[in-house]
């Protein structure tokens, strides 16, 4: 397929797992597993294809700054990064959830500033800002739904997908920020440069995606 170096960033987990069928079409296959490997960087069955295996909130700036042609991020992470010399050129309808504000049931009721515990700063100033909200916002890196439980704060704001997690604590989703999907990115000189490869491959997936491709 190629004969120009492509690299394609990604994460381990959830993303990697529902990524693998997708590469399959196109015919690039991982040669190790990231679960078990400690290899950050595997080899496929291209000679001219690797993937990056990082972290999923580091995947954006990779891509950005060329150290990754391709990358496969959430739109959650995208709307952090800010997307700044990155295009989206694909949705692949994977790793699916949805940006929420979450809580105690009550929480939205307290009279003013509310305080928001969570690793999206960025889209949780947005969304209170548009809604007119004074916010005090306190960034946690993981386990947010600890953060209402000790009074850290008023409510969170995270991806929920099944909604368990929450429930397990006692804390409900109240507010509806974004559907979230993860999406194909591409910085602009390996769109310039290696545009055929780049080109090919995203038909490909397309035409996969509109048919319909297995969840
Ligand atoms: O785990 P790490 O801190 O390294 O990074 P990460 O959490 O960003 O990475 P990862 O691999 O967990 O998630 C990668 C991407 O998957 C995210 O950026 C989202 O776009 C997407 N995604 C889809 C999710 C979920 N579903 C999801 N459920 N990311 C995280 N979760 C978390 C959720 O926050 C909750 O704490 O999983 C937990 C269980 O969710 P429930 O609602 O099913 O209980
Ligand atoms: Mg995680």
């Amino acid at each position: 397929m190629a004969n120009q170096n492509i690299i394609i960033a990604l994460s381990k987990g959830r993303i990697f797992k529902d990524t693998l069928p997708l590469l399959a079409h196109v015919g690039i296959i991982p040669q190790d597993d990231p679960e078990t490997t400690r290899k950050l960087i595997l080899d496929t069955n291209h000679p001219h294809i690797k993937l990056l295996i990082l972290r999923a909130s580091d995947v954006p700036t990779y891509v950005q700054y060329g150290a990754a042609d391709l990358g496969v991020a959430g739109k959650d992470v995208l709307m952090e990064h800010g997307g700044e010399g990155l295009f989206e050129l694909l949705d692949l309808n994977i790793a699916r959830c949805r940006l929420m504000v979450a809580g105690r049931p009550d929480a939205m009721l307290k009279a003013g500033r509310l305080r928001v515990a969570t690793k999206y700063t960025h889209s949780a100033e947005c969304y209170f800002a548009e809604q007119g909200r004074q916010i005090e916002l306190i960034k946690l890196y993981g386990s947010m739904e600890l953060a209402p439980l000790v009074d850290l704060a008023d409510c969170i704001v995270d991806v929920v997908d099944t909604g368990n997690t929450l429930r397990a604590n006692g804390l409900e989703p109240l507010l509806p920020i974004a559907d979230i999907s993860s999406r194909l990115i591409v910085n602009r000189a390996a769109q310039k440069l290696k545009h055929h490869v780049i080109a090919d491959l995203v038909k490909q997936l397309d035409r996969y995606l509109q048919a319909g491709a297995p969840q």
